[in-house]
């Protein structure tokens, strides 16, 4: 049994203790009997801070970026929190380590508290563990919190999507920058940064963007040049990270489809969770799996036996 007990652990968060909000993150994210609980109770003090995702190729500077416009913002007196989406498992651990390090090392501000996911094996799913983690920061007092994500894999996509404000990171001479982009973060991004400005062939990426943007009808997106080794161009982002913000509180539908999606989510996971139980205790989906190794069944019908009634009632709840 855990020694510390939940309602001790809110209380520390809610009272600003940074030891409570790192265990009482893990224990949510491995979902120890009560994290609903304690997620209620922290619910009510989480809604002021705006969740900004970071995304972009392996090595594009999302890492470097975050840390410049954390410390910025935190030099400016905001209280920042930064969740970095690593790709890596958890058991290689290589990436995560290389990562909590390179915005350890040059933190600006020792305020910044920073959290590394992995992006398998989340219990509840990638999107609602961070958005978790998320809540957990705002409850505790963070004003913003930076999501570090690559922009490849589809959960990754998702947890941006839930974020305020998206800005996708690209690099000059990065050929497959603009491919990037159309795989999908392209229509979620709010700001196009093209980092590593220092270097050569930055001004063709942003034309490049504009060109795309121009085409897709995002015109009046910001397209920004940084360098987040010399500085240059951080505190326009900063800014525009701001605008960003300002401006996803007034959607109000898209608020609504958010909040949609997250229910659902957690909805699907509950699902999941109790059917696999009931069906791993009884030994029905082990049956089910030899009926359709044996040839006797197959997937389809496997599930209609799984769950009488249920592809019924939602067919017809479709045609009403
Ligand atoms: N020249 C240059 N190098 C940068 C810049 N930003 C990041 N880097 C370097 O690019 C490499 C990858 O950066 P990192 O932040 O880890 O990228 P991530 O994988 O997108 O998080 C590191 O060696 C950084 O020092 C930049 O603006 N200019
Ligand atoms: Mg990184």
């Amino acid at each position: 049994m855990a020694s510390v007990s939940w309602d001790r652990l809110v209380d520390g968060v809610l009272s600003g203790d940074v030891r409570s909000l790192a265990r009482l993150i893990t224990r949510v994210e491995n979902r120890e009997p009560g994290w609903q609980e304690a997620m209620k109770a922290l619910y009510p003090a989480s809604g002021k801070a705006a969740v900004v995702g970071i995304t972009g190729s392996p090595g594009a500077g999302k890492s470097t970026l975050t840390n410049a416009v954390a410390g910025l913002f935190a030099a400016q007196g905001r209280k920042i929190g930064v969740i970095a989406v690593d790709p890596s498992s958890p058991f290689s651990g290589g990436a995560l380590l290389g990562d909590r390090l390179r915005m350890r090392e040059s933190a600006v501000h020792p305020d910044v508290f920073i959290r590394s996911m992995a992006t398998r094996g989340a219990l509840g799913g990638l999107c609602q563990g961070a958005r978790d983690v998320a809540r957990i920061m705002a409850a505790f007092g963070k004003d913003l919190i930076l999501i570090e994500t690559v922009g490849v894999g589809q959960d990754e996509v998702e947890v941006v999507k839930a974020a305020d404000c998206v800005m996708v990171v690209l690099t000059p001479g990065q050929g497959d920058g603009i491919q990037a982009l159309k795989a999908g973060i392209m229509e979620i991004a709010d700001i196009y940064v093209v980092n590593k400005a220092d270097r050569d062939g930055a001004d063709e990426v942003v034309a490049d963007v504009l060109g795309m943007l121009s085409i897709a009808g995002g015109e009046g997106s910001p397209v920004l040049k940084t360098s987040a080794v010399t500085g240059a161009g951080i505190a326009e982002l900063a800014e525009a990270v701001l605008a960003g913000i300002g401006r996803a509180k007034n959607r109000e539908t898209w608020l609504r489809e958010r909040v949609k999606a997250e229910i659902l989510s957690l909805m699907e996971n509950e699902i999941l969770n109790s059917l696999v139980g009931k069906f791993g205790k009884n030994g029905a989906l082990e049956k089910a799996v030899s009926g359709i190794l044996d040839g006797k069944s197959d997937p389809y019908t496997a599930v209609e036996a799984l769950l009488p009634g249920l592809s019924e009632a939602a067919s017809g709840d479709g045609r009403r």
